[in-house]
């Protein structure tokens, strides 16, 4: 029997998932969860043949550069893949796959639920209530506002984008939304198209961030293009957080021209800008789009299925480079 690939598998994974790389794969499994520096990655895959990547792990140019020859695949455990210099994985034969469609409806449910949070002062709430503050009802008492039948705009109507705008019909809100081509009629469904960002946001009573983070969507959330959004619009971000000029966004919170914002995701993570923290009307979640149990299953075993084709000789059904 052929011996099996060596996989560096750089974070702790699901029990299910590590279980199956182990029959599979001559594992090298990170059981502390410990993020690897870039010159431990680079040592830790001496003779590796793959490794198994999160977005924790930065491959740059750089370091795909020092990455021992043996390694040919890169498989990393998520949809995104900004934490990989495309560019150079090609100039070096690296094979890289993510993990779409999976992911879709647990990030939909997220976006949802910062939408509902922010509009209805969920975590001020929540802390009030912790805090032992909260001294009686009243008729005026943390007022929020209505999303039902309000204009749900989305930036980047890819699988989840399409999810949530489907989770956001069920309000009564109509869908309008941005994309680089328009989408055929039957994926619309009935969302109206808007061929620039920016008339997307002059609809938006709500936006939803559900594009890639490329170059081009760098920043594009910024002090000209937050002032094409509604007055007491609110901003909801699943994507990344470099979509978003942080002061800008915490400008327009602050001065009250926006509602709230909903963020799941940050520049900087973990380290986000302290100026959020300040605001009650930013409703902040730690990256948890994709954190559902059965939703990382699915995204390891995505991860695996692209790892086993390779080794099998055929194309991974996710191959991005
Ligand atoms: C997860 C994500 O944090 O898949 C992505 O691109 O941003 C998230 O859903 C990530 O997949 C964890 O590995």
């Amino acid at each position: 029997m052929a011996a099996q690939p060596t996989i560096l598998v750089t974070r702790k994974l699901p029990e299910a998932v590590e279980a199956r790389l182990q029959r599979d794969y001559a594992a090298r499994l990170n059981p502390d969860d410990t993020v690897f520096s870039a010159d431990e990655l680079i040592s830790r895959a001496a003779g590796a043949d793959g490794l198994l990547v999160c977005p924790t792990d930065k491959l740059s140019a750089a370091v795909i550069e020092r990455l021992p020859q043996s390694i040919r695949i890169a498989a990393s455990f998520s949809v995104g893949y900004d934490h990989i210099d495309i560019e150079a994985a090609q100039a070096r034969g690296l094979v890289v796959t993510n993990t779409p469609d999976v992911l879709s409806d647990a990030t939909a449910e997220i976006a949802i639920l910062l939408m509902l949070g922010a509009a209805r002062r969920a975590g001020e709430g929540e802390r009030l209530v912790r805090a032992d503050g909260w001294t009686s009802w009243s008729p005026t008492f943390m007022l929020g506002r209505q999303v039902t039948g309000r204009r749900f705009g989305v930036l980047g109507m890819g699988k989840i984008g399409r999810i949530t705008a489907e989770r956001a019909r069920s309000f009564g809100m109509e869908i309008h939304y941005h994309n680089r081509n328009r989408l055929d009629p039957a994926l619309e469904a009935g969302a109206i198209f808007h061929d620039t960002v920016d008339d997307l946001l002059r609809h938006a009573d709500v936006l939803s961030i559900h594009c890639p983070a490329t170059p081009e969507t760098d920043r594009l959330i910024n002090e000209r293009t937050l002032a094409l959004l509604p007055a007491g619009a609110i901003v909801v971000n699943t994507a990344r957080g470099n979509v978003i000029d942080d002061a800008a966004l915490i400008d327009a919170l602050r001065s009250g021209r926006l509602y709230a914002a909903g963020l799941d995701v940050f520049n900087n993570e973990p380290a986000i800008h302290p100026g959020y923290r300040t605001l009650d009307n930013a409703f902040l979640l730690p990256h948890l789009g994709s954190a559902t149990v059965e939703t990382r299953d699915a995204m390891g075993f995505r991860a695996l299925d692209n790892l086993d084709a390779f080794f099998a000789g055929k194309a991974p059904v996710d191959r991005v480079t």
